[in-house]
């Protein structure tokens, strides 16, 4: 019997993928920084058992309505807003992605992003590159404290959590909002749930961290910006579309907020003449919040045996639209 045929839109380490080439025939798109052309990946849907996708391949109406045979999409991330999971659902794919495994390395990302904007380290080491420092005054390079002041977080969910645990290292105060109120975060970490105006409000760390959804889509917008302290910090290390960029460097250029740090922006990848970037209170990078070398393996491990445990007719690790598989 031929096996089933299995396509990855990226390249990925090979020693991750054993146990797929165990089950399947694989092919991979050999780029590791390239995307896919959309043709290419038509194509290959036409034929294809499985794909192995990253954020950036829109994996849509047309592309699921093309693919006879497919019966699974292992996302390479924890996200899965670049895929229309309802019709996949409808024609009884199963949607797969990597949580748990990248939640830690995302939550140091976004607190070294927090303390990168406040202490303006980032602006610090181009000061020295540029030769600036001559000279030593009191206030060179003086950013604002992060302990003992207050964190809010929007979206408490596991990257949520693990940001809250990591500021009550700093004797924060941990304040979430979230669509459903966390028990467990409130006791063992000591965040309060609050209203998303209260805490944004109140915060002098707002930190973004809920999924793209119709109800987060713009969440971040004139309104919002101009109900923050003027000394509050922004950070998003969630998905650029929750923001309305161009309130945000509103916001920023017009002393409504102090600074934010910016790991996602609504176009990605965005070019050295995007309005935010060059702004001295910014601190942008491209969307690494998982980056690190051991995660990207681990999160290439799980996609990989989300996409074999399906096609041998076995419960995925996870799952995205579980009702897939009764
Ligand atoms: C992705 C992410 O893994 O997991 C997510 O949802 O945003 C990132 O960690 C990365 O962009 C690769 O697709």
């Amino acid at each position: 019997m031929n096996k089933p045929y299995v396509f990855i839109t990226r390249k990925l380490p090979e020693e991750t993928l054993k146990n797929l080439y165990e089950v399947a025939e694989v092919s991979m798109w050999p780029k590791e920084e390239e995307p896919v052309p959309r043709e290419r990946l038509l194509e290959e849907v036409k034929r294809a058992d499985g794909i192995l996708t990253m954020l950036s391949d829109k994996i849509d109406e047309e592309l699921l309505t093309n693919a006879p045979n497919l019966k699974v999409v292992a996302n390479f991330a924890v996200g899965f807003d670049n895929i229309d999971v309802d019709t996949a659902t409808k024609k009884g794919i199963a949607i797969c992605n990597t949580p748990d495994v990248l939640s830690d390395t995302t939550a140091d990302l976004t607190f070294g992003l927090l303390m990168a904007t406040a202490r303006r380290i980032v602006e610090s080491a181009q000061y020295i590159q540029e030769g600036k420092w001559k000279n030593w005054g009191p206030l060179l390079m003086a950013g604002t404290d992060i302990h003992h002041k207050t964190i809010g977080i929007i979206g408490m969910g596991r990257i949520g959590q693990a940001v809250a645990k990591r500021a009550t290292g700093f004797e924060m105060e941990i304040l979430y909002h979230n669509r459903s109120r966390k028990e467990a975060a409130e006791k063992e970490l000591g965040a309060t749930y609050c209203s998303f105006e209260e805490l944004i409000e109140k915060s002098d760390y707002i930190v973004c961290l809920a999924p793209l959804t119709p109800e987060t889509r713009g969440l971040f917008n004139e309104k919002a910006f101009k109900q923050m302290k003027t000394s509050a910090i922004f950070i998003n290390a969630s998905r650029g579309d929750v923001v309305d960029e161009q309130a945000l460097y509103h916001a920023l250029t017009n002393g409504e907020i102090q600074a934010a740090g910016l790991d996602v922006f609504q176009n990605e990848p965005i070019g050295a003449d995007h309005p935010l970037v060059n702004l001295p209170n910014v601190v942008a990078i491209p969307h690494i919040g998982s980056a690190s070398v051991e995660t990207r393996m681990v999160m290439a491990e799980l996609a990989s045996r989300n996409i074999t445990n399906v096609l041998l007719g076995k419960k995925p690790e996870a799952i995205v639209n579980e009702m897939v598989l009764t």
